[in-house]
């Protein structure tokens, strides 16, 4: 089949002294860690709507990526280019997964039934391009905030007929999910949240949420869909508020609603620092709680308050992350995601190819600069002795449950003054400096 970005050959891994713009410096395929190969322990993702259907369109601006579906009349056509598009970067970039939302991958038609014929077409197709290809789907979505219909929400519209549309919506997308062999399913709360409360009904809305995952959970277990479902942590944007806010936010509701056993997050480093958090506290949270499940990799800017999608250059956030992803003994059916687009300025179809080689020898980085860091017991060791108290005496006493408030009292009335141990916060930051 002609190729469709000639421009972008097959991108090799070069070593870090590479100064080549399409060469791998930190990624290496094909390397050999713990009896896998790093393409399988990073099991990166290229997400198909900002890669594949992003236009370089801004508020203020006009499409501007140049892309070989240009011109292309045909809205089936053009869905078909990108596909195969797709499966062409994926396997030139060694990027083994990718993720969608129904409406990336083929246009609407007048009805539902008529978008779902659309769908199913470009579904086979995608089928079909697997047969040879080793990209598979990581996970798959609905896109339910970009039709006006959605304007109030979709699970929490205030109308039971957009709920019911949503609900069908999700339903297909779960079925062609499951015929891709997606091994997730992502729920991003789109516009799930509220403008003003003057309007809503909050506790109705989270409810019919909960209600509506439930559906969701019921469905995949009818149709038999193994695959993980992944709720999607953002604070705010489209809405004001969005329920999902962050990890803690997402275990509330998925606990109080008892939903827990079936979701996991798919936590996105943009959403994280939108939502006051760093990327490692969101990570940390969903570890510690059995539920981090995937990851969209991407970064936002420090001095723009939105979600800016930018590719994953920092060396400080990938060590950090991989660390988290790491101790969580690595993201299971889940990946590395990147949600994320070449800037308006980046508009050559060599900027896609040179975009994700700068966030996967990122994310690389970071996992070799990490699993180092775990090897040595870097931070481990220094953890351990800022919490030793507690494997010994009062402290141990206190864990097993055999002491209270009379008791301790008993203890501090006549003790000595305590002795302060220093946090060592500079320190332990050089630590992981050493190690990137
Ligand atoms: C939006 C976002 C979405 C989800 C999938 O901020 O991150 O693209 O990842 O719906
Ligand atoms: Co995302």
């Amino acid at each position: 089949m002609k190729e469709l970005f000639p421009m972008i050959p097959k991108i090799d891994y070069e070593g870090p002294d590479s100064d080549k713009e399409l060469a791998f410096k930190r990624y290496d395929p094909e390397a050999a860690v713990d009896g896998k190969t790093e393409r399988e322990c990073l099991r990166f993702s290229m997400a198909f709507w900002h890669t594949m259907t992003g236009e370089g369109k801004d508020p203020f601006g006009d499409p501007s990526a140049v892309r070989p579906w240009d011109g292309v009349d045909d809205p089936m056509e053009a869905a078909r280019m990108r596909m195969r598009g797709l499966f062409e970067l994926t396997e030139k970039l060694s990027i083994p997964y990718f993720c969608f939302h129904d409406r990336d991958i083929a246009p609407q038609g007048e009805t539902l039934r008529e978008t779902n014929r659309k769908l199913d077409e470009i579904v086979a197709l995608a089928k079909e391009l697997m047969k040879t290809s080793p990209t598979r789907l990581l996970w798959g979505t609905a896109n339910m905030f970009s039709d006006p219909r959605f304007m109030h929400g979709a699970a929490t519209s205030p109308d039971p007929n957009v709920f019911a549309y949503a609900a069908a919506q999700v339903k297909k997308a779960i079925e062609v999910t499951k015929e891709l062999g997606g091994q997730n399913y992502v729920f991003w709360g789109g516009r799930e949240g509220y403008e003003t409360l003057l309007n809503t009904d909050t506790k109705r809305e989270q409810d019919n949420l909960a209600r509506f995952f439930r559906m969701a959970v019921d469905y995949a277990k009818e149709i038999g869909f193994a695959g993980q479902f992944l709720l999607e942590p953002k604070p705010k944007e489209p809405t004001k508020h969005q329920y999902d806010f962050d990890a803690a936010a997402c275990y509330g509701f998925l606990s109080e609603y008892e939903l827990l056993p079936y979701f996991k997050l798919n936590i996105e480093t943009n959403h994280a620092t939108l939502a006051g958090h760093t990327m490692q506290h969101e990570l940390r949270f969903a570890r510690e709680r059995g539920i981090l499940g995937s990851v969209d990799a991407n970064q936002g800017d420090e001095l723009l308050g939105w979600d800016t999608d930018q590719f994953p250059t920092n060396l400080y956030v990938s060590t950090l992350m991989m660390y988290e992803i790491l101790k969580n003994g690595g993201l299971h059916s889940g990946g590395l995601n990147f949600d994320a687009k070449v800037r308006r300025g980046s508009f050559r179809p060599e900027d896609i190819a040179a975009a994700h080689i700068a966030g996967m020898d990122s994310m690389a980085r970071g996992y070799r600069a990490a699993s180092r860091m775990i090897a040595d017991g870097a931070l481990d060791a220094p953890l351990a002795e800022r919490y030793a108290g507690w494997r010994s005496g009062i402290g141990a006493s206190i864990e097993a449950g055999e002491q209270d408030f009379e008791s301790l009292e008993a203890i501090a009335l006549d003790m000595e003054r305590i002795a302060l141990s220093s946090g060592r916060q500079e320190f332990l930051e050089s630590v992981v400096n050493r190690y990137i």
